[in-house]
C-alpha cells in the first residue's frame, strides 16, 4: 500500500484521516467498467421514481446557484485525498427545484454506464452535498465523473455517483451495484462501514 503512490497521514492530519485509510498522493481513478464520454450538450439528469418526474439539461444545472467546495474525499479500497477543490450545485438547492413525495425515504443514484449507488433521502439532503463539474479549477475529467458527478464527502466515495444521469426517489431501500456486491448499504467512514453484515 505504501510508497510511491501512498503515505502515511501525518500526526496533525490524523483527524482528518478516518481509521484504517492511506494518504493517496495524487488523485487515483476509480471505476468499475469503461469511462463514458458524454458531451454537456447530450447530459441530462432525470428525477423519478417517488418524485414529480423532472428532467435537467446541462443549463438548467448551470443555472443554479455555482459555488465552490474544499472536502476530504475517503475511498473503501484505503485511499484517501484531503482538500479536494470542485465547483458545482448544492444537492439542497437542487431539491428546491424538484417535488419529492412525503414518503420518499431513499435516492439511488444513476450514471451513464449503468453503476448506481443508494444512499437515505437524509444522507442525499445534506448541506455539504453537491453535483461537481469543476476539479482543481478546470473542467471534471471524464475519469473522475465528468462532465457531472454527485460529491457526498460524509460517505466512502463510492456514494459519489460519476456521471450522474437520474436520482430515483423510493420508498423504501433499494440497493446499488457495490451494496448489492456486499459492501455497507451507508458507507460512513469514521465507523469503518466497509461492508455489510
Ligand atoms: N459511475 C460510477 N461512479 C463511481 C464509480 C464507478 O465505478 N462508476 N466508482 C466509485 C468509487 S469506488 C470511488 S472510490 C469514486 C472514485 O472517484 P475518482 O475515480 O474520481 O477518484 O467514484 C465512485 N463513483
Ligand atoms: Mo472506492
Amino acid at each position: 500500500m505504501l510508497g510511491k503512490f501512498f503515505q502515511k497521514p501525518e500526526a496533525e492530519q490524523d483527524e482528518r484521516v478516518p481509521p484504517g485509510q492511506y494518504l493517496a498522493k495524487g488523485f487515483p481513478v476509480l471505476t468499475y467498467g469503461e469511462t463514458p464520454e458524454i458531451s454537456t450538450r447530450e447530459w441530462q439528469l432525470k428525477v423519478w421514481g417517488a418524485v414529480e418526474p423532472k428532467t435537467f439539461t446541462w443549463n438548467d444545472m448551470m443555472a443554479f446557484p455555482q459555488r465552490e467546495f474544499t472536502k476530504d474525499f475517503h475511498c473503501v479500497t484505503r485511499w484517501s485525498k484531503l482538500d479536494v477543490k470542485w465547483q458545482g450545485i448544492k444537492v439542497t438547492d437542487f431539491l428546491e427545484a424538484i417535488a419529492i413525495d412525503p414518503q420518499a425515504t431513499h435516492v439511488l443514484q444513476h450514471c451513464y454506464g449503468e453503476y448506481t449507488t443508494n444512499v437515505t433521502l437524509e444522507d442525499f439532503a445534506r448541506e455539504d452535498n453537491f453535483f461537481a463539474h469543476t476539479l482543481f479549477d478546470n473542467p471534471l475529467p471524464p475519469d473522475h465523473g465528468g462532465p457531472m458527478r454527485t460529491v457526498i464527502p460524509h460517505l466512502y466515495a463510492w456514494k459519489s455517483a460519476k456521471w450522474i444521469n437520474g436520482l430515483e426517489f423510493c420508498n423504501e431501500e433499494k440497493l446499488g451495484f457495490w451494496e448489492v456486491n456486499g459492501y455497507h448499504s451507508r458507507g460512513e467512514p469514521w465507523a469503518e462501514e466497509r461492508y455489510s453484515g
